[in-house]
């Protein structure tokens, strides 16, 4: 057993991006219940003290045993006095009364499921709490105007809110690499987001495309997402053009960097029991001897990025987001420079700083390399 004294002399980082944190959570009960908080803040339009609950649950998720006592606590960066009250009345009464009771007010069990449907933002479903819908079915008979992304996120709400397994990452990672790889030989696919850090299950699964061949990669997203939608794969799809550009000297330097960084947020048909069969999807109404649907539905993002920004793009895309906004706070606080999931870019020098791999990266910002199982802050 360690003495508080010891755990005290563990030195701790403000930054997540120079910690190392593991899917291990010693503290899963503190964090999910200070988790709970920013939601409410954000809600509450509070950006900063949401932010101010995530850093601390990060900060908890890295310590390398359980909390007994705030004591030693008190040395550690990010745990506002806010924060330390929570943890405070959990560790002694066994539950925090400011977080029971916003677990139990009307309006957070609305944002919870209003906010579970795909296209619904905070903002959408506070909207919709206001003019007094609180569940699905009111929803549907609201008369409020629905995207098609809401629509689509209603129809399969259940789906999208039961967790994605590795295997069927694995599976949908086969259909699209397939997909890319016959519209463009020679596109290489990686798996990125949660399950690149090694999580077991997501609530999405994310890719990036690229080709080893600057340029090749351009108009890549058009056409394998209208492969994947004549073979069956897709329920819904939106590809949003990249409106990034930079100047001369940046990677994107052709005029037509415009269209060069694509995204595709989808909702996949995938077969189950078929993990790592890319085959075509039968007819929905079929079922599994089970009784269930023969196929579910699950979220998938697509990014297709050209090679000389793979690795910016492979970085920003591979998490946590908490990871990413603090190698961001990093970059810009502590050394003059802005990250992007494009580039790097040297205020001082007034320049971009080019990298190749994800270690270049972490090299410039002077960060000691943290692979990707280590940035689950
Ligand atoms: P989960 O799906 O398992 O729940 O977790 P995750 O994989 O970590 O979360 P995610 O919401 O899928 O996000 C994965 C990463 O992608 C995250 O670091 C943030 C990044 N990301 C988006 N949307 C966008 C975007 O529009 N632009 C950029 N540059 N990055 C984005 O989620
Ligand atoms: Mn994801
Ligand atoms: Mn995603």
């Amino acid at each position: 057993q360690r003495s508080e004294a010891e755990v005290v002399m563990i030195s701790v980082s403000s930054y997540a991006c120079q910690r190392r944190t593991s899917l291990i959570n010693h503290n899963a009960v503190l964090t999910d219940a200070l988790s709970l908080l920013p939601h409410n803040a954000e809600l509450n339009e509070d950006e900063g003290r949401g932010l101010a609950f995530r850093r601390a649950a990060a900060v908890l998720k890295f310590l390398p045993e359980p909390v007994t006592t705030t004591t030693p606590l008190r040395g550690l960066p990010c745990l506002g006095e806010h924060s330390l009250r929570v943890i405070e009345d959990i560790l002694q009464d066994g539950a925090s009364r400011e977080v029971e009771s916003t677990k139990r007010s009307e309006r957070f069990k609305a944002l919870k499921v209003l906010n579970g449907i795909f296209g619904v933002g905070v903002k959408t479903a506070d909207r919709w709490i206001r003019a007094g819908i609180r569940y699905l079915q009111p929803l549907q008979g609201s008369g409020e105007t629905l995207s098609r992304a809401q629509r689509a996120g209603l129809r399969y709400y259940d789906d999208l809110n039961q967790p994605v397994s590795r295997a069927e990452a694995d599976a949908v990672g086969e259909i699209v690499e397939k997909a890319a790889v016959s519209v463009l030989p020679g596109a290489r696919m990686t798996l990125i987001g949660g399950f690149r850090r090694g999580k077991l299950t997501g609530h999405d699964v994310d890719f990036l495309l690229t080709h080893p061949e600057e340029g090749r990669e351009e108009g890549l997203m058009p056409k394998v997402v209208s492969r994947l939608e004549s073979e069956g794969f897709l329920l819904y799809q939106k590809t949003t053009r990249n409106s990034y550009l930079e100047s001369e000297d940046g990677p994107a330097r052709s005029s037509s960097s415009m269209d060069r960084f694509q995204k595709c947020f989808s909702i996949f048909k995938l077969s189950r029991g078929e993990e790592g069969g890319a085959e075509q999807t039968g007819n929905g109404e079929s079922l599994t001897p089970s009784g269930q649907e023969a196929w579910r539905a699950v979220r998938v993002d697509l990014v297709v990025s050209p090679v000389s920004q793979s690795a910016f793009a492979l970085l920003g895309w591979t998490g946590s987001k908490l990871f990413e906004r603090e190698m961001r706070r990093w970059a810009r606080r502590e050394k003059a420079m802005s990250l992007s999931s494009h580039a790097l870019y040297d205020t001082r020098q007034r320049r971009y700083l080019r990298a190749s791999s994800e270690e270049e990266i972490f090299a410039l910002l002077g960060l000691e390399f943290i692979p990707p199982s280590e940035r689950n802050a």
